[in-house]
């Protein structure tokens, strides 16, 4: 518990838990502060929703420190168990808050699933290239060349662009932001979550301890400094080669699509089916 005047964000995160036990520098309570600010300017009843994570330093944002219903599932499997929980309540907004290993390396699968059903699920990616909890293992969204614990000399693997594959696989909106560009990404987790249909916010973010110190980077403004330095808003990228593109990050809203989704076709179906038991019954 903090003494002091109470922030207005507490109404929305379990006060007796702060502060938070991220590291120092760490893009997570960036995160966290704007999941709250767009749950708050959408007036969302945090009732009405249910969090989904899965293991990981970011999966600490919904759970525990977000006030509502959540499920801090097990290691790669957050979107499946967020799809049981969109399909039997359809009512009820569901979002899933995990990290780059969870979400594309081991879950990767219900990743690309989920997309191309198409269902009402929003995904928020905290992308910090690197497995953080356990202590800095390289990911698939390790950019190739850097070192790390389990690649002392260097990533030898290029890197997932796993906005891009959200694309291929059929999701209705895909964004990506970093920790520095908090308004954007303010507005862009209110309109990925007032989606009707999959959703997908990519968040490049800093691990300044497991992902920073084999690159000797530890100061967390520092990380900021470079995300601005490197990003690139996607009507300048389509503009640039892939050569001038290389080591930049992408940003902006990169994909909106309205497209049938998987829960309400379910239901019709359901539905259709109930109405045709009983004429059969009638007849
Ligand atoms: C099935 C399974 N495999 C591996 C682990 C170990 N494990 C826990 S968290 C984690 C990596 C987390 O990385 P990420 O999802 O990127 O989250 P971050 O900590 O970076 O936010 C791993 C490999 C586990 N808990 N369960
Ligand atoms: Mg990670």
């Amino acid at each position: 518990m903090i003494d002091g005047p109470r922030h207005r964000m507490m109404d929305y995160v379990r006060e007796e838990l702060m502060p938070h036990r991220f590291c120092a520098g760490c893009g997570c309570g960036t995160v966290l502060n704007v999941f709250t600010n767009a749950i708050d300017a959408l007036k969302l009843d945090p009732k009405k929703m249910v969090c989904v994570s899965g293991i990981g330093c970011s999966s600490w944002i919904p759970s525990p420190y977000f006030k509502a219903d959540t499920l801090h599932t097990t290691h790669g499997r957050p979107i499946a168990f967020a799809t049981g929980v969109k399909t039997m309540r359809p009512d009820l907004k569901v979002i899933v808050v995990a990290g780059d290993g969870d979400v594309s390396g081991i879950g990767g699968n219900h990743l690309i699933h989920a997309a191309r059903r198409n269902i009402d699920l929003t995904v928020i990616m905290v992308n910090n290239m690197i497995y953080g909890m356990t202590g800095g293992q390289v990911a698939p969204t390790t950019p190739a060349g850097l070192k790390t614990k389990t690649t002392p000399y260097r990533n030898i693997e290029p890197s997932f662009n796993v906005a891009e594959l959200v694309i291929a696989a059929g999701a209705s909106y895909v964004a990506r932001w970093s920790t520095y560009h908090v308004f954007k990404l303010l507005k862009s987790m209110q309109d990925a979550i007032n989606t009707e249909g999959f959703s997908f916010v990519e968040i490049i973010s800093q691990c300044p301890d497991n992902f920073g110190r084999p690159i000797g980077m530890r100061n967390g403004t520092d990380f900021l400094r470079y995300f601005k330095k490197n990003s690139v808003p996607i009507g300048k990228a389509r503009k640039m080669s892939e050569e001038e593109l290389e080591g930049k990050f992408i940003i902006g809203k990169l994909h909106e699509k309205t497209r049938p989704e998987y829960t309400a076709e379910l239901h019709k179906i359901t539905k259709e089916q109930v109405e045709l038991q009983k004429k059969e019954q009638i007849s």
